[in-house]
């Protein structure tokens, strides 16, 4: 168990709402078509980076990583030209497609969603993890529960992978392969550990746990305006720290070993997703996974208060 996910093994509300079935019996499973008819009109209010193509050394070259994450062995990809999000999608734009469409969240009909207990309207911990809470009726509105408030310009939470995908859909947008999620955070550095180079941040640098995890935090805990603190080289916002990015491919901690090198996007099989850049729930002390090429994963309807988006296109 880490600060990453509530359960890699699984997500909360699938415990919380009876083995996934959405507690509320309201029929919504179909909530993921688009009733608009619009599909790839969406308006998208989040700005473009270019990212030229090019080649870069994948993987961690300083042997940073945990063993069984999977960031080594360190290998070239090569990618062709693509635009990414210069911020994780915000609230507001996430807004926008809910407003103009109805999706419902995974998190809405499973009726909870994982919640970090400093910020957590009540909820209930999860044994293996109770720094995390399973709450009742957090969601993306709501991202502490019920009385919470979502900022608009933060970074929307609570989102699941299909949730991301299907908001994807609406703007005619992609999610990342980790591969170009990797290059991008990378900013055109070769090798280094951070967005900004290999120099242990500074709290001005990055939205990370301060203090003693999980329970004497020595600052605030939580996400912070999407584009707070300085870009990187290609001008993309906290590609480390705030918030865990989904990223289109499935995980495997063997991938690296066999993977392709041109524009590669992850293996045939596997359920879970990939997440990338760390949330602000990483410290040093105790997950050391807000580095540009630290991996985690998720099973693709889990949601949680650090898990968000950014999208691409050709
Ligand atoms: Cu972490």
């Amino acid at each position: 168990m880490n600060c990453c996910t509530p359960g890699h093994d699984g997500p909360a509300h699938a415990r919380a709402g009876a083995g996934g079935a959405a507690p509320n019996g309201s029929g919504k499973n179909d909530s993921h078509t688009n009733s608009s008819g619009t599909n790839g009109s969406g308006t998208h209010l989040v700005r473009q980076a270019v990212i030229p193509g090019g080649e870069f050394a994948m993987g961690d070259a300083h042997g940073d990583g945990y063993r069984a994450d999977g960031e080594l062995p360190v290998h070239r990809v090569t990618l062709r030209p693509f635009m990414i999000d210069r911020t994780a999608v915000t609230v507001a734009a996430f807004r926008t497609f809910v407003d103009a469409t109805g999706y419902v969240t995974d998190a809405e009909r499973f009726g909870s969603s994982a919640v970090f207990h400093s910020y957590a309207e009540g909820g209930v911990p999860l044994p293996e993890a109770p720094w995390w809470r399973t709450v009742d009726g957090a969601t993306w509105r709501f991202p502490g529960g019920p009385g919470t408030v979502a900022v608009a310009d933060h970074p929307v939470v609570h989102v699941s992978h299909a949730d991301a995908l299907a908001y994807c859909m609406w703007t005619g947008r992609d999610l990342p392969t980790e591969a170009q999620w990797e290059y991008a955070a990378r900013g055109g550095l070769e090798g280094a550990r951070y967005p900004w180079g290999d120099r242990h941040p500074r709290p001005q640098q990055i939205d990370i746990f301060t203090g003693t995890f999980p329970w004497e935090p020595t600052g605030p805990v939580g996400t912070v305006p999407a584009d707070a603190h300085a870009p990187n080289g290609f001008g993309l916002h906290q590609t480390v720290g705030n918030v865990w990015e989904w990223c289109c491919d499935r995980y495997s901690a063997r991938y690296y070993s066999r993977s392709p090198s041109a524009d590669p996007t992850g293996p045939d099989r596997g359920n879970s997703r990939v997440l990338r850049g760390g949330s602000h729930l990483c410290h040093d002390s105790y997950c050391y996974r807000y580095r540009v090429s630290a991996r985690s994963h998720s099973t693709p309807d889990s949601s949680a208060s650090n898990i968000g988006f950014r999208t691409v296109t050709a």
